[in-house]
C-alpha cells in the first residue's frame, strides 16, 4: 500500500519511444574493469557455511548498497579469477554500481549443510540450532556488512522464481537492513499454484524433469550442477506417455535416488509436509519495501506473484508494496525484449522499458537515496489494447468479477444456460489418449 487515493483507474500511455533502451554504455561496460571479485564461505548461526560470491566496484570513492541474490542454481563461475558477464537484475545496474553478492544457498552447490525444498519457515526460533532462509538471510547481512568494504549499510534483494522464494523468505524477520526487496515470479505454495502441483494437480514434466537432475544427491560442496536427464526422445509426449504409472519413475530412472521425488510421491495430498512450505502465513511485519513482479503468461509461476502481492497487502497495510504485471513468460522481463509472445505482439519493448523506468528507479531510490519514486502501486501491462495501465489498487476496486459458462456445442458464454434441464457435451478422457498439449517435437 502506498497511500489512499480515490481509487480510480489511471491509463498512462507511457510514452515508448521506439529508441534502442540498452545504451552504448550498457553494451561496453566491462564487468572485470570495474568490478573486483571475492569468494567467501559465510558461517550461518549453526555453523554452516555459505558460499558467497562478492562483486565490488573498484571505485572505492564512495559507498554502495549490497544488492543480494541467493539461489539453488550455483553462483558461476567459481575462481576469484572467473567474472559473470553480467550483474544484477538487469544490465541497467552495474554502470549504477552497486556490491553485488551471490549465495549459494544452504545445502546447494559450494554451500555446506542439508537443502529442503522451499525451506519450511520456523515462527519460533529457541536456538541456533533453529535455522531458515530468514536466519540464513539475516546471518549473511550481518557478516556482509561488518566484512565488506565501502558498503552504505542499505541491502536490497531480488530474485526470479526459485530465488524469487529466497527474496520473500528474506522479508519475514528481516533484518533491518534490507529495504527494498523485489520477489519476481516467486514460488509461494508449491501445491497450490506454483511448479510441481497446480490447484492440486501433478505437473509430471514438470517436476520429473526438474528433479531428475537438481534432486540428484551430493556428497557435499562441489561447484558441478547435476547434468540435464536425457529422455532418449525429442517426444516429450510419448516419454510420457509411455512412463505409465509414477511408480515406474523410480523402477526405471531413478532408482529411489532422487530424495525429493519419493517425498512428492509420499505426499500426494496437501497436507502438512506442503503447508510447510507455504510461504504466505508467514508474510506479517513485512519491513522492506516490495515490488512484487510476474508475468501473465508465466506457466509455472504466476500464482506466487499475485498471492504474495495481496497477503503482503493484506497483513501489511502500511508497508510500500507494489506490483508490476507484464506480458511476459517466466523470467520474460529479464530475459526478452517483451515485445512478443510467440506469434502475438504488443507493439512495443515491455521489458525494456519496465527495467530501466521501474526496476532500476526502484532499488535505485530505497538503496541510495536516488530519484524521486513515482510508481502507481500496479503497473500492469493490458494485451488486446497493449498498453500498460497503472491503478492504485490491486486488483482494482472497481472491477466485477464476471463468469463464463459452458454451453452445449463447445460454447461459452457470460450469460447462464437458460434450459432447466442441464445441457452438456463429452469426450472420452482417456489417460492412453491424453489431449496433445504441443504439436511441437523438440529436437533440442
Ligand atoms: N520456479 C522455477 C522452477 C522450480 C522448480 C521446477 C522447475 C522450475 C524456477 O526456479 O525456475
Amino acid at each position: 500500500m502506498r497511500s489512499v487515493f480515490i481509487s480510480i483507474v489511471r491509463v498512462f500511455f507511457f510514452l515508448l519511444l521506439p529508441c534502442s533502451f540498452t545504451t552504448l554504455a550498457q553494451q561496453d561496460f566491462s564487468v572485470r574493469d570495474n568490478y573486483k571479485k571475492m569468494e567467501v564461505t559465510i558461517s550461518m548461526r549453526d555453523g554452516t557455511k555459505l558460499f558467497t560470491s562478492i562483486y565490488l566496484p573498484k571505485d572505492d570513492s564512495q559507498k554502495y548498497p549490497i544488492l543480494l541474490n541467493r539461489t539453488p542454481y550455483s553462483v558461476s563461475p567459481y575462481g576469484a579469477e572467473a567474472y559473470r558477464e553480467s550483474l544484477g537484475p538487469s544490465s541497467y545496474f552495474p554502470p549504477e554500481k552497486y556490491i553485488f553478492v551471490y549465495q549459494d544457498v544452504r545445502g546447494r552447490l559450494m554451500s555446506e549443510g542439508d537443502f529442503k525444498m522451499m525451506t519450511p519457515f520456523k515462527t519460533e526460533k529457541k536456538s541456533s540450532s533453529d535455522v531458515d532462509e530468514s536466519t540464513d538471510t539475516y546471518d549473511t547481512i550481518e557478516w556482509l556488512l561488518k566484512n565488506i568494504p565501502n558498503n552504505n549499510g542499505k541491502v536490497g534483494i531480488w530474485g526470479i522464481s526459485y530465488p524469487g522464494f529466497y527474496t520473500a523468505a528474506a522479508v519475514m524477520q528481516a533484518h533491518p537492513a534490507i529495504k527494498a526487496a523485489s520477489p519476481q515470479a516467486p514460488m509461494a505454495d508449491t501445491f497450490i499454484g506454483d511448479d510441481f502441483h497446480h490447484n492440486g494437480a501433478f505437473f509430471l514434466p514438470h517436476a520429473f524433469n526438474f528433479l531428475a537432475s537438481f534432486g540428484k544427491p551430493r556428497t557435499g560442496p562441489t561447484t558441478a550442477f547435476p547434468p540435464r536427464f536425457e529422455h532418449g526422445t525429442p517426444d516429450g509426449y510419448r516419454f510420457f506417455l509411455e512412463l505409465g504409472t509414477l511408480g515406474n519413475a523410480n523402477k526405471r530412472y531413478f532408482h529411489n535416488e532422487i530424495a525429493i521425488w519419493n517425498e512428492y510421491m509420499k505426499h500426494g495430498n496437501y497436507d502438512e509436509y506442503w503447508q510447510a512450505q507455504n510461504v504466505l502465513p508467514h508474510l506479517k511485519n513485512v519491513k522492506p519495501a516490495i515490488m512484487v513482479v510476474g508475468g501473465w503468461f508465466d506457466s509455472e509461476d504466476l500464482y506466487g506473484p499475485l498471492s504474495i502481492y495481496k497477503t503482503i497487502e493484506k497483513n501489511n497495510p502500511n508497508t510500500y508494496n507494489i506490483i508490476v504485471m507484464g506480458p511476459w513468460v517466466h523470467g520474460g522481463w529479464a530475459r526478452t525484449d517483451g515485445d512478443q509472445l510467440g506469434n502475438i505482439h504488443f507493439g512495443t519493448k515491455t521489458s525494456f522499458y519496465y527495467r530501466r523506468d521501474i526496476e532500476l528507479a526502484f532499488f535505485n531510490h530505497f538503496l541510495k537515496d536516488k530519484g524521486e519514486l513515482k510508481l502507481p502501486e500496479a503497473v500492469v501491462f493490458e494485451t488486446g489494447s497493449n498498453q500498460w495501465r497503472s491503478y492504485d489498487h490491486w486488483p482494482p476496486v472497481n472491477v466485477k468479477e464476471k463468469s463464463l459458462y459452458f454451453h452445449e456445442k463447445s460454447r461459452l458464454s457470460f450469460e447462464a444456460p437458460k434450459q432447466t434441464t442441464p445441457a452438456f457435451d463429452e469426450y472420452i478422457s482417456d489417460p492412453n489418449k491424453p489431449v496433445p498439449f504441443t504439436a511441437e517435437i523438440r529436437n533440442s
